[in-house]
C-alpha cells in the first residue's frame, strides 16, 4: 500500500479549523485529511474533474447538491474494498457512498466531502456481470446493473425475476438497499425477500458473502439498510418462468371505500392478479399526459368529466399474466373478475401486452417527460406506508383535504395495499405493524423556481399523519434529525444502531442517508 502522510496533512487541518472557529464570518473550508490522489493503487479510476463530482452531487430529485471531494470508478471488487480499508485504517477517515443510477431523491448517496463510489463502472458486458442458473433459478448479478439488463438478460433464456420497482432503470444494490416494491409486492413481497445471497464490502473493507444462512446477520441489516452497514456487490436473484403477455386493466372508482375494498379482497387471494396498483386522479394541476396515453382518446372527455365532477377519483390498475397454455382461459377469468368489482359502470380499461412492455411502462413516460425538457427536473417526492386502518382517514385529510386546499399536486399519485406476511422482519427496512399496509406515493414533478412549495406540502402531509397518530413510515425516508430516524424505526432502531456499531463503528459508509454522524 502506497504511503500516505495524513499526519502532515492533518495538521493543516486543524489549523484551518482552529482559523475557522475563530473567525466570526463563517467561511467553512472543507476537510480534506488525505490526499488521495497520491495513493497509486486507484490511478486513473478515483477522479477529481469537475463533471464527476458535479455529476455525483445532485441526483433525480434535484434538490440537493451535495459535492464529494472525488469519485471513485471502480473496475473490481478489490478497488472498493482497498478505498474503504483506506478510509478504516486512517486516523481521519472519510466517507463513502456507492452510487448507482442516482434516482435518489434527497442526496442519500452523496458523501459530503468523501467519495462516491459510482457502482455502474463495475458493469461490463464482456466479463459477464449476469450469470443466469437455469436449473438454480437464481441469476448472480452485479449490484450495479439496472434491472432492465437483468430483465433482458434473463428473458433470453424465458426466465425472469418475479418482484420489481415500477421503474426499471435503477440499479440491483440501490432498490435492495432499499425495498423494492410494485405492485407484484402484494403476492410475492418486495424484492428484498426475492434475494437468495449477496456479497458485501463492510465498513472495515471486509468483503462477506451472506444469506439466510451464511453470515445471516449481515444478510438481513444490508437488505433495506440504506447503505449502512456495507456496499452491496452482487445479488444472488430467484429467477421464475417468464409469462409472455400480460392483460393490462384499469377500473375507475368515485367511492374510496369501495375502492380499498376491492384492492384488499384481490389482494387477499392467492391465485388471482398478478400484478396490483392503484392510483388518485385530480381535477388540477397539469394533465399527466404519458398516463393517459393508456385510456383510448375517445374516452378522455368522459373521464375529464367525471374527475372534473368529483374532483377526487381513484383508479385501480391490475394485470393478469398469460402466455400459450392461459390464452383461452384468462379472458374468461378476467371477467369473471371484473364481474365482482365495485368501480363504476362502463369505466373499465383493457390493453393486452407483451410481458417486456408492461414491466417496462414508466420507460415510454420517461422518453415521452425526456423530449419535453420535463425530466432532469426537481423531483420532491414523498413516499408513505400507511396502515390499512388509517387509510380511509388519509383520504379525507390529505387526498380530499390537504391536496385539494393547495391544488398544485402534479405527476403520478399512487395508493395500493400490500401485505406484511411477504416482508420480513428480520430485514432492515421499516414498515408498519398491520398486517396490510398501503403504499402511498407523490411523485411529484416541480420546477426549479417552485420545489419548495411541494417540500411544504410533504411536510404538512407528515405533520397530518404526526398529529393523527396514523403510525405512517417513510419508504426512501428523509429525517432531518436523528430523532426522526428514532421514530421512524420505533422499536428496531436499537436492531440498527447494533449493526452500525457491527460493520461500519467509524460510520464511513452513505453519510448522505443523515441517520448516524
Ligand atoms: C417522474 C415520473 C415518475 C414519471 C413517471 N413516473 C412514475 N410513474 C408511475 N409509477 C412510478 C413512477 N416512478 C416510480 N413509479
Amino acid at each position: 500500500m502506497a504511503s500516505i502522510n495524513f499526519s502532515s496533512q492533518f495538521g493543516v487541518t486543524t489549523i484551518l479549523i482552529i482559523i475557522t472557529l475563530l473567525t466570526p464570518i463563517t467561511t467553512y473550508t472543507s476537510p480534506q485529511p488525505w490526499n488521495i490522489l497520491s495513493h497509486n493503487d486507484f490511478a486513473g479510476k478515483l477522479t477529481t474533474a469537475s463533471s464527476s463530482i458535479d455529476a455525483a452531487a445532485t441526483d433525480f430529485g434535484h434538490v440537493t447538491k451535495i459535492f464529494p471531494s472525488a469519485v471513485l470508478n471502480p473496475s473490481s471488487v478489490e478497488d472498493i474494498t482497498d478505498l474503504v480499508k483506506l478510509s478504516y485504517n486512517s486516523q481521519s477517515s472519510f466517507t463513502l457512498a456507492a452510487r448507482g443510477h442516482g434516482h435518489s431523491h434527497r442526496g442519500q448517496a452523496s458523501a459530503r466531502d468523501g467519495v462516491v463510489v459510482n457502482m455502474r463502472s463495475m458493469v461490463n458486458r464482456d466479463r459477464g456481470s449476469i450469470k443466469v442458473s437455469r436449473t438454480g433459478l437464481y441469476a448472480d448479478v452485479d449490484a450495479g446493473c439496472l434491472w432492465i439488463e437483468v430483465l433482458n438478460k434473463t428473458l433470453e433464456l424465458g426466465l425472469t425475476p418475479v418482484s420489481w420497482t415500477d421503474y426499471l432503470y435503477l440499479t440491483v444494490g440501490g432498490t435492495l438497499s432499499n425495498g423494492g416494491f410494485s405492485g407484484q409486492t402484494f403476492r410475492y413481497g418486495p424484492q428484498i425477500t426475492n434475494v437468495q445471497e449477496l456479497d458485501v464490502i463492510t465498513g472495515k473493507g471486509e468483503i462477506a458473502t451472506c444469506s439466510k444462512d451464511m453470515n445471516s446477520d449481515l444478510f438481513f441489516a444490508a437488505l433495506g439498510g440504506l447503505g449502512q452497514f456495507g456496499i452491496i456487490t452482487r445479488a444472488r436473484i430467484k429467477l421464475d418462468v417468464a409469462p409472455k403477455r400480460a392483460k393490462w386493466f384499469r377500473f375507475l372508482y368515485i367511492d374510496f371505500s369501495e375502492f380499498t375494498r376491492d384492492q384488499e379482497r384481490l389482494i387477499s387471494e392467492t391465485d388471482g392478479v398478478d400484478f396490483l396498483e392503484g392510483s388518485v386522479m385530480l381535477d388540477h394541476g397539469p394533465p399527466d399526459n404519458w398516463r393517459s396515453t393508456y385510456y383510448p382518446p375517445s374516452d378522455h372527455l368522459r373521464i375529464v368529466s367525471m374527475v372534473k365532477r368529483h374532483r377526487v377519483i381513484y383508479c385501480l390498475e391490475v394485470v393478469k399474466y398469460y402466455d400459450e397454455t392461459s390464452q383461452y382461459t384468462v379472458n374468461e377469468e378476467m371477467e369473471e373478475l371484473s364481474e365482482s368489482l365495485n368501480y363504476v359502470k362502463g369505466f373499465m380499461y383493457e390493453k393486452d401486452v407483451t410481458y417486456i412492455d408492461f414491466l417496462n411502462r414508466v420507460r415510454t413516460g420517461e422518453l415521452s417527460l425526456k423530449s419535453k425538457g420535463q425530466w432532469d427536473v426537481p423531483h420532491p417526492w414523498l413516499n408513505l406506508f400507511v396502515p390499512k386502518s388509517q387509510i380511509s382517514k388519509f383520504d379525507h385529510g390529505v387526498f380530499k383535504g390537504i391536496v385539494l386546499r393547495n391544488n398544485i399536486t402534479s405527476g403520478p399519485v399512487l395508493v395500493y395495499p400490500m401485505n406484511r406476511n411477504k416482508w420480513d422482519d428480520r430485514m432492515s427496512a421499516a414498515i408498519p405493524e398491520e398486517d396490510v399496509f398501503y403504499a402511498v406515493g407523490f411523485l411529484r414533478s416541480a420546477d426549479f423556481d417552485n420545489w419548495e412549495a411541494y417540500d411544504r406540502e410533504n411536510m404538512e402531509i407528515l405533520k397530518f399523519c404526526e398529529d393523527a397518530n396514523m403510525k405512517a413510515i417513510q419508504y426512501l425516508p428523509y429525517h432531518s434529525s436523528q430523532e426522526g430516524w428514532v421514530r421512524h424505526f420505533g422499536p428496531r432502531w436499537n436492531v440498527f444502531v447494533e449493526r452500525k456499531d457491527k460493520y461500519d463503528p467509524k460510520m464511513i459508509l452513505s453519510p448522505g442517508q443523515n441517520i448516524f454522524q
